[in-house]
């Protein structure tokens, strides 16, 4: 029976959200689009079958075809990555992350990670996570102007010997320095694991630098750039093997069964798709034109006199830093935005005045937008819909109050509902990105 019939309710939320997939731009730069194909990997009837075990080595019975996709996705991730070793069970990225620790960390050892309001990930160290209160962690910082902070990485590495040290992030736009870690980690002894989620799709298509020569230890999460579905990957490099021969084996181990037990077969069969459509001509210019377009995102914005963390993007991201109008106004702009169907998240900015939860920045990126076939010219509409938004919004400021602060939130709610320069617009931006078709919707 068609899920319209067999659950009305639950079909209805669906519809919802396939129509605001449709009928708005994406611009959180860690979401994308999955072609139809990835979808109906994604939704097949490998989803009913236990695996526990790797290919060949299974705790249950009838997975002969189950091992033949599982091996169809680590043969493409070592051929696109240039790795020996590909584990691709991974239930996300946070899981895949805390594989690396479990592997080769032993609670209390010493790692370092870029700090959370800095832009680092949360399972890079950061207090509330398993990562920042099992290990010791050591946090390196980025400076004023956006760009990471090499002398204290150094600093740090020297001062605490940490047994990991990690490079990756969910709100940096430039370049990783990857060769430059791997000189601090090789001084002191540490692993270098490289967490590439953000990036890995670019880094398949040539437009970032990789990290294979450098790290030991990969991480991506197959979902962002990559553009396949929810799930993650960890990959052990040549150089991995050579600091220990047995990392492969103790990152297998650390998946399963040190971490999880079953793995989603229906999703590393999407991955086994999604790598197949990485390995494409087509992706390698999909990824060039994500940072094409960030970059002419990024001047448009600033020619409508937006501030852009570090002035610019070497990659898929932008970092908007809205305190020149007051500290706190990232969740105006994102509820705004959101108003008109642009979505984008609010984000902290290095030196945060405010708090995560109110923070001063919006975080943005193109891949999204770029798989449903926008352009330069889109980039600059999109800024000019931001900037009109900007000054719609312009009188309304954070009060450090609490009860101040939610009535403030609530005024401005209302105010964003009845504004008939935002209804329109978002009229404007209905019918606009109804022209650019979402695969696997259209
Ligand atoms: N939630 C991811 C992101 O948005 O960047 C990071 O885990």
């Amino acid at each position: 029976m068609p899920l319209r019939e067999h659950d009305p309710e639950l079909y209805a939320a669906l519809e919802r959200e396939r129509q605001r997939q449709s009928e708005g731009v994406e611009l959180i730069p860690s979401e994308n689009y999955v072609s139809g194909s990835v979808l109906e990997a994604m939704g097949s009837i490998l989803t009913n079958k236990y695996s526990e075990g790797y290919p060949g080595r299974r705790y249950y019975g009838g997975n002969e075809n189950v091992d033949d996709i599982e091996r169809l996705a680590q043969e493409r991730a070592k051929q696109l990555f240039g790795v020996p070793h590909a584990n691709v069970q991974p239930y996300s990225g946070s899981p895949a992350n805390f594989a690396v620790y479990f592997a080769i960390c032993q609670p209390g050892d010493p790692i370092m990670g870029q700090n959370l309001p800095d832009g680092g990930h949360l399972t890079h160290g950061w207090n509330v996570s398993v990562s920042g209160t099992y290990y010791r962690s050591v946090p390196y910082h980025v400076k004023p102007d956006g760009y990471i902070d090499f002398d204290e990485v150094w600093r740090l590495a020297r001062e605490h010997r940490p047994r990991l040290i990690w490079c990756g992030a969910t709100a940096y736009v430039r370049e990783f320095p990857f060769e430059d870690f791997s000189k601090v980690a090789d001084e002191v002894g540490a692993y270098f694991a490289a967490d590439i989620a953000h990036i890995a799709g670019l880094v398949i298509g040539g437009v970032h630098k990789s990290p294979t020569l450098y790290a030991h230890i990969i991480t991506t999460t197959t979902h962002k750039t990559l553009r396949g579905p929810r799930g993650a990957m960890v990959m052990v490099t040549e150089r991995g093997l050579q600091k220990d021969p047995d990392l492969a084996q103790k990152i297998d181990r650390a998946v399963f069964p040190g971490l999880q037990g079953g793995p989603h077969d229906h999703t590393t069969a999407a991955i086994a798709v999604a790598l197949s459509e990485a390995m494409r001509p087509e992706f390698k210019a999909y990824a060039a034109q994500v940072v094409r377009n960030a970059k002419a995102l990024a001047e448009a914005l600033m020619a409508q006199g937006f501030r852009l963390v570090t002035g610019g993007t070497d990659n898929h991201m932008l970092l908007v830093d809205l305190t020149p109008t007051g500290p706190g106004r990232g969740i105006f702009m994102q509820e705004a935005l959101d108003r008109v169907g642009l979505t984008v998240n609010k984000n902290t900015i290095p030196g945060e005045p405010s708090s995560p939860f109110y923070p001063s920045g919006i975080r943005l990126g193109t891949p999204a937008a770029t798989t449903r076939g926008m352009r330069e010219p889109e980039m600059e509409r999109i800024a000019e819909w931001m900037a009109t938004v900007r000054d719609r919004i312009a009188s309304f400021e954070l009060p450090k109050d609490r009860d101040e602060r939610n009535r403030v939130l609530s005024e401005f709610r209302a105010a964003i509902e009845k504004d008939q320069r935002l209804i329109q617009m978002r009229e404007e931006v209905r019918e606009w990105a109804k022209g650019f078709l979402v695969p696997g919707i259209n």
